[in-house]
């Protein structure tokens, strides 16, 4: 038998509807349930101001996997996911029960109709970076460069962590 090339990738999670704390436990638990994929590292909690958008504060995290699924069947049941948990697609940046990005896949830099990777904004976003720095120090984002040299541009930023 032959064992599928394991990739690490990472997954940012956030809400700002409804329950959303109970929104990101129940995430992390159907990552974590994905096939294919192990949960390999899960961030803190951060509250956050929206960023380009409105409503409420948002809940984020980020996880971490090592899956042996290609992007797009990533990206595909991570869609399945927020389906179930009541995602519902408006308008752009709306107000959302859950939302999951693929911020890294591996070092690959892909340029999709449907995926863009690394995430376009991540090293713009605070409520990203945070995160994905306490489970993963020396995160590096290709075509950027290391995540930590992105964090003190965005200290105007309002987050805070949450207490677990
Ligand atoms: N997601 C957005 C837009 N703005 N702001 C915060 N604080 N957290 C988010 O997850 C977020 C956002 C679009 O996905
Ligand atoms: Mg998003
Ligand atoms: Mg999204």
């Amino acid at each position: 038998m032959t064992t599928a090339a394991r990739t690490r990738a990472c997954i940012g999670i956030g809400a700002n509807l409804g329950d959303a704390r109970a929104a990101l436990d129940q995430a992390r638990e159907a990552i974590a349930g994905l096939p294919h994929t192990t949960l390999v590292a899960s961030s803190p909690v951060y509250r956050s101001a929206p960023i380009d958008a409105a409503g409420p504060d948002y809940l984020n995290a980020v996880a971490v996997v090592d899956t042996a699924l290609a992007p797009e069947a990533l990206l595909g049941q991570l869609q399945r996911i927020e389906h179930r948990q009541g995602r519902v697609r408006s308008q752009r940046n709306a107000p959302r029960t859950l939302d999951l990005d693929l911020l890294l896949y591996g070092d690959q830099q892909i340029a999709g109709a449907a995926l863009v990777v690394p995430h376009p904004r991540m090293h713009e976003r605070a409520f990203v970076l945070k995160p994905l720095l306490d489970v993963l120090p020396d995160a590096h984002i290709p075509g950027i460069g290391p995540a930590a040299d992105c964090l003190p541009a965005l200290a105007g930023q309002r987050i805070e962590k949450l207490v677990p």
